[in-house]
This record gives C-alpha cells, structure tokens and sequence, in this order.
C-alpha cells in the first residue's frame, strides 16, 4: 500500500464533501430528526483556537453517528459576530467593522473546512447580516410590545477606556477586565429585559431538560432564587417603617441592630432627624468608589457608620435597636436593608464584634462567643418567645404566619439575578427599532420597516459623552413619528452582543426565511435542539438569554416547544502545553493549522478527542499529537495486513464486538477518549494476529468514521466497500458475543486474596481448584495443612477455608 499521504486525502474528501453536499439536512423528510448545535463561534481576529475544536469535535461525532443511524441530521454553523472585539480593531486599524468581519468569517470558514467538519454549509448564519438580525429586532419589538422591555434612568458602571457600560461581571476592583481603564459610575438612560417576570419559569423548565448537573446548578445559582420574608421595623418616633429582607425569620428575636446600604432612600427622607449627616455622606461617597464585587466578597474587615439621631424597634422584643449604613448590605438585592442577627449570621458577627454590639443567641447548638452559629439542620430556638423549643424549619413557618397575621410581615420571595440590561452605546451591534417622539413616546418602529438598518459610516469612534456614534448621525436619526407624523428621533442606542445568540438555533433550519423567522413547520419538525454542546461560560447568561427568549416566544406563540435545547453539555478548557490557560499573551496559543500541515485533520481530531477526560480541562501535548498520528498509520497499514478466507480467532471476534458496543456507548456519554482507547486496544489486537479480515477492516474503519473521516474515507474507497463510509450503517454489535467466555476470578485461602485465576466461565469446582493449584502462592498457602471448606460462585469468587 502506498503511504498515508493525509495531505491529498483530506483535500480529496473536504471536496467531495462540498461537492455533493453530503452533509446538507433533508427537507420535508419522513426520518427521525436530529439536530445537533455548537456555539457559533465569534469571528475574532485570531482565528479558530483548539478550544472550538474539542467543542466541535466531539458533537460533530455524534452527528455523523446519528447520520449512520438513519437521522435526517442539521448540524450547522453561523457567525456571532457583532460585538467589541471587532470594532475596536476596526477602529485601530482604519477600517470599517463590516470588512473586517467579513475577512475574519472567510479565515474562520477555511479553517473549519479544513478540519472536515460535517457542517451543513447551506445553512450558515450571520448575526449582522440585516435579513437575520431584521428578526433579532422583530423579537425586541415583541418584547417592547408585551411590556417586556422598558427604559429606565439609573446610575451604569462605565468604562472610560472601552466608552461603554459595563455588566457587574465585565470589572474589577474599579478596572475594566477588557481594557484595564477606570470604570466610573455615571447616570444614564438603560434599556432593560424583564427577565426576572421569568424566574421561576427559568428555574422550573429546568425539570424538563437534560442538562448536566453542573450546568443546572449554574443556573439554579445565577437566577439565585431565596424563599424568606420581608419584616417591617418601625422607626422610634416616627411613622416610617423600614422593611428587610430575611431568609431566617425565624431567628428575629436575636436581631439587636439593622443594617442599610448607603445608597438606601431613608436616610434621604430622614435626613432632618439625622445627626451625623456629615460622617454618613462621607461614608457614601467611599462606597460609590467601590464595587460590588469588593464590596461583597472582599470586604472581610466590615466598615460601616451608625446613623444617629434614630433608632429602630424589633417587632417581637419591642427593643430600641440601632442603624447602621455599611456597604456590604447592598441596595440591589431584597429591600436594601437588613436586620442583623449577629449570632447566626457570619457577617453581621464580624460587624457586631467590630462595633461592641450585643450578641444574643437564639438557637441552640454552637458557641456564638467564637463564631455565627449558622446550621440550620440541627438546633432549637431559645431565647425567643413563642418559638421557644422549635426546629429552625417550623419556627420559619410559624414566625411567617404570625407576622402575617399582626400585618408586621409577609412570605416573600427574591432573586439574585437582575433585569438585563440592554443596550451598548456602540456602532457594531443590532440598532434599537424604538422611535421616540415628544408628543407619542417610544414608538416601535413599523414591522414592516424592519431591518432597521445600521448605517455604513465612515466614523463610528465611541463619544467621550458615552453617547453612541449613531447620535452623531442627524441624517440616520431624524425621522418622523410613526404615529402622529411629527419630528421624532431614533433611539441611538444599540444591543448588546447577547442579542444576536439570543435566537440562532431558530434560524439554521429556515435561514433564507423572508416572512418569518423560521417557517411554523420546520419549527415543528426541528425543534427542540436534541443536544447543545458548549463551554462552561456560557451556561449563565448566554443559557438563560436564550432559554428567556424562547420562553417569550412560546407565551406569544411563535414557537412550539417550551424549552429550547433538550440536551445541553460542555467540555473543559484545554491548556497550554504548560498546564496554563492558552492566552496570546503567555504565548502559550496553540493553533490548529500547524498540527494539521504537520499531521493532518485526522490526526487533530483524533488528539483532541483523545486528549482526556471530556468534562475536564487538559494540558496539550504535541507528543501526544504525534503518537495519535503513529496510530493512524498503523490503521492505514491494515491495508497490507487483509487476509480473507482464513477466519480469525474466537478471541479477536469477541474483542470486535465488545469493541463496538463501548465505543458507540462512549460516545454517547462523551467518553471520547476511552472510545479511541478502545480502538487502540482493537488495533494492537489485530496487529497480534498479524493479519485482518475483510470485514473486520469494515467495523473498524466504520467505528473511527466519526473521529476521523478522511482517512476512513479513503481506506474504504481503496477496499470497493459498497457506496461511501458517509452512507454506511452504525455497525451493530452481537450482545451475547460481548460477554467473555472466559472470566478473570479472586482466589481467597482463608478469606485473603491469593491469586487470580483465568478459567472458562462455566468451569466447575473442580476444574477451577485445578487451575487454582497449578499457582505456586496458593500452594504455598495451603501447604501442610487440611481444606475444612470451598466455596466457589461461578464467575465471581473461589474461597477456601483451610485449618
Ligand atoms: C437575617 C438573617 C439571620 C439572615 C441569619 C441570614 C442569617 P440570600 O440567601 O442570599 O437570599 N440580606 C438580605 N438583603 C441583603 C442585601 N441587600 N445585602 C446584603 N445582605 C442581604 O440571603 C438572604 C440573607 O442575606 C438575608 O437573611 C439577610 O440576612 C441578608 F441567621 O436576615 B438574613
Ligand atoms: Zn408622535
């Protein structure tokens, strides 16, 4: 056989795969559907890194295998490609964000041609292409028009480097992650999604999908949601009460002080009665300066400045107790206001013995001298009143009730996650439809006027106002009101990155769709995604957007599965050759061209499915590139090794079927790696007997099809197997001949294990004593002395007694 020339091979089937659309989706099909989706990668400068190739990869396996089984499969690709990245290095470099966008799509289509992905090219999208994001608006519109949307005035983190405002994840300690510039407060005009309306319909749709674990309780922890009670505390003296927000009403007795955030309207309306105004104003400022991720999860030394001149009353003790302002109560989450139970709440501990207040314990079970006491299994309510001798969980309830019923509180609920803020002050995104008229309001653009289109501009440099560049564009955001006819003014503002990934799973099967965004019968036929495989870092935000979005559409009845992704996994992040994170900076960056020139796609594929534990972050090796390369010349080799007519041992039969039962089953649960190792094994097998049938070649060259399909390809067109491994059938496997005929079994003298013995897997006693006494530890084991017993299970266990 000639060399594998992986070069030639690889060009030869990516071409015949383009050229007979192998891999295009059935329309109007009679088959079971699969639709299998990655996360459409962002077409940054850099190019494709190998992190997108373990995340395709290993879907891409099963939907080639799907393909074998007889699905009718879409698996296809896209572009999300609006965003930062791009406008900052068209900004840098001079040229306009759609060119390049358009040069980063094209390296990124060469380079994931040249991998030989099953991608369904037909269906490829593009996020800022005006007929698809003409439907990211129509969506938003919707939105506006169901209430969903809304504008609000409200203090933004912005970035003075990036001239745009920042999520609370986007900074750190008062730096932007992405720039490293100041991040500076600022008061502007915020478009917001109401996806807390969707909290619980986030958190109960969870019960209907298949995610793993992990990924479930990230969005469990994101949407954050807390069962408590909101408590009213009156002010001494005054008419004004101060409510909070608790998870343990049960421990109000022990309350002995409150808390509120500095930012906590109060201490405006009570600013008379106040007075230490000075030291309080003071303190606010400091705060201002901080963030809330400072604020919450560095702040082990507490600050904090008690506000004089009022003072609070406990409900139940009808004790004056004092109010403090101190940042680690924050204004976002519940009212902006605590009751501090220093004894079981480990914050409120730090501040009382920072500030000499009382610590009382109210249940039972820890030391509250050295520390909180806060579990919540065990204990009993003392020092409480009628809670007194009560289990935490039905003295919550009891305590509920009772507030209720003397109008001091209410059973309440919270949810960690915020509104979604929505808009960027940036050219490169999706422009807001919203029209805003002095006389109307907010106008929804006119659907029918959809794409808004985003002008082609020559300056599209962010404003030092943090106004968007769109607002310097009189021509593009003159217009008229749609409603009364007036002068109106477009909104400039555009959406966030987010937007465009929001929906895309929508568009793929329908992507040349004028009238709608997917027709309602291939709605039908496609959705729900059957499974969506990602990295970890999507699976907050970008999962819960999406999940939000689709929900929306299915209340509106725009599509017909709730939940959008069936299935949903995510593989671990493959590190540096030095164990470290692959950055440009630590110029530790693999780039997949190099190992495919030097090794070929195969080879790539192979590795990086090969390469570990799926779920866990790997190191890469170009070692361990290398030795998958050797394998696949062994493989090719086999060519050479075909002797048909001479059958092969039992043994090798039952190792090829076993082998086809664990690597479809590992493949299905994301073992890729066991896969390949099991084929290794195979392989090495076969290289014993020095020999391979036909047939044999056959399952072999069918089982590593989805890893690597050029080689496979190649190898069953040299062998004139019927029509092409693209066509082939999922090999199938003989259940009874995956069971060892011979079974490895314990042999225990006195209840230790002795030695091991291979026997067939019906022997009987006496056979098995046999063998057992041929190995010389059991002979020496039982030497000189009387067997008084045996014992022998077939096919697990020998066990003999001697005295
Ligand atoms: C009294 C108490 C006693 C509390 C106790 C805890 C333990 P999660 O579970 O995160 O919802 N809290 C409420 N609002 C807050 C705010 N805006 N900033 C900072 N902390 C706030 O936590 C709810 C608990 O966090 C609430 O229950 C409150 O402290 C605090 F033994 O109230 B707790
Ligand atoms: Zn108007």
């Amino acid at each position: 056989m000639s060399l594998y020339e992986h070069k030639k091979i690889e060009e030869k089937w990516q071409k015949h795969w383009e050229d007979n659309e192998t891999f295009r989706m059935e329309e109007n099909s009679d088959k079971e559907k699969f639709y299998g989706l990655v996360e459409f990668p962002y077409p940054s400068g850099v190019g494709l890194h190998v992190g997108h190739v373990r995340a395709y990869t290993s879907l891409e396996v099963i939907a080639r295998k799907r393909r074998m089984e007889g699905f009718n499969v879409l698996f296809p690709i896209g572009w999300d490609a609006f965003g930062l990245p791009t406008e900052n290095y068209a900004i840098q470099t001079g040229r306009h964000p759609r060119e390049v966008t358009d040069e980063n799509i094209k390296v990124f289509t060469q380079q994931l041609k040249r991998i030989g992905y099953a991608f369904d090219w037909d269906k490829e999208i593009d996020t800022t292409d005006p007929k698809y994001y003409k439907w990211t608006q129509w969506i938003f519109l919707q939105l506006f028009k169901h209430g969903l949307a809304f504008r609000d005035r409200t203090y933004v983190n912005f970035c003075n480097g990036c001239k745009v405002v920042l999520a609370n994840e986007d900074f750190r300690d008062g730096r932007c992650d992405r720039c490293g510039s100041e991040v500076v407060q600022m008061e502007k005009d915020v478009w917001f999604l109401k996806i807390r309306e969707y909290a619980e319909q986030l958190l109960s749709g969870l019960d209907d999908v298949d995610y793993l674990p992990r990924i479930r309780l990230e969005q469990e922890n994101w949407i954050g949601k807390s069962v408590g009670a909101e408590v009213d505390f009156s002010i001494a003296g005054y008419d004004k009460a101060l409510s909070v927000f608790t998870t343990r009403p049960d421990t109000l007795f022990g309350a002995t002080f409150m808390v509120i955030a500095p930012e906590h309207p109060l201490i405006q309306d009570l600013k008379e009665e106040i007075t230490n105004m000075e030291a309080i104003v003071d303190y606010q400022d400091q705060a201002k300066r901080k963030t809330e991720f400072e604020r919450v999860q560095l702040a082990k030394d507490k600050t904090g400045v008690r506000i004089e001149g009022i003072q609070a009353i406990n409900p139940v003790t009808h004790t004056e107790i004092p109010i403090f302002i101190a940042d680690y109560v924050m204004m976002g989450y519940g009212t902006g206001a605590i009751m501090a139970v220093p004894g079981h709440d480990n914050r409120d501990w730090d501040f009382a013995v920072k500030f000499g207040l009382p610590i009382i314990e109210v249940i039972e079970g820890g030391d509250i001298t050295v520390s909180a006491y806060t579990d919540t299994n065990t204990g009993i309510l003392v020092n409480s009143g009628f809670l007194n001798g009560l289990e935490v969980k039905d003295a919550i309830a009891t305590t509920i009730t009772y507030l209720e019923k003397e109008n001091l509180g209410k059973r309440t609920i919270n949810y960690k996650m915020k509104d979604w803020a929505f808009n960027r002050q940036r050219y490169w995104g999706e422009p807001i439809p919203i029209i805003h008229c002095e006389k109307c309001g907010m106008v929804p653009v006119p659907e029918e006027e959809l794409p808004l289109e985003l002008p082609r501009v020559e300056s599209y440099e962010p404003t030092d106002t943090g106004k968007s560049p769109l607002s310097n564009i009189p021509e593009w955001y003159q217009t008229t009101c749609p409603v009364c006819g007036g002068y109106a003014e477009r909104e400039t503002d555009t959406m966030p990155q987010w937007a465009g990934s929001s929906w895309y799973f929508l568009r793929y099967f329908d992507n040349k769709n004028n009238e709608a965004f997917a027709s309602e019968e291939k709605l039908k036929y496609w959705m729900p995604v059957d499974w969506y495989n990602g990295g970890m870092e999507h699976v907050t935000r970008h999962l819960l957007y999406s999940r939000f979005w689709h929900q929306f559409l299915f209340d509106i009845g725009c599509v017909p599965v709730r939940e959008p992704y069936a299935k949903r996994t995510a593989q671990g992040l493959i590190l540096g050759n030095d164990g470290e994170k692959m950055s440009k900076s630590k110029g530790n960056v693999v780039n997949p061209n190099v190992i495919i020139d030097a090794f070929g796609a195969d080879t790539l594929r192979a590795y990086i499915m090969f390469i570990g534990d799926y779920e866990k972050a790997a190191p890469w090796s170009d070692n361990g590139a290398k030795g998958c390369r050797r394998f696949l010349d062994r493989v090719w080799k086999l060519q050479d090794m075909i002797a048909d007519g001479k059958g092969y041992g039992k043994a090798l039969e039952s190792v090829v079927h076993k082998t086809i039962k664990k690597v479809g089953d590992d493949f299905e649960e994301m073992k890729y790696n066991t896969a390949i190792a099991a084929l290794m094994t195979l392989l090495n097998d076969i290289y014993k007997e020095g020999r391979i049938t036909s047939d044999v070649l056959k399952t072999f060259i069918e089982l590593l099809y989805p890893v690597c399909p050029h080689i496979t390809s190649e190898i069953w067109e040299n062998q004139g197997f019927e029509k092409t491994l693209d066509d082939a059938d999922w090999p199938k496997y003989d259940a009874a001949k995956t069971i060892d005929d011979v079974v490895e079994m314990a042999v225990q003298i006195n209840g230790k294990v002795r030695g091991t013995i291979t026997i067939p897997r019906d022997a009987d006693k006496e056979q098995a004593k046999t063998i057992a006494f041929e190995q010389e530890n059991i002979l020496a084991h039982t030497k000189g002395k009387t067997i008084v017993k045996e014992v022998y299970i077939p096919g697990k266990i020998f066990n003999i007694v001697v005295k």
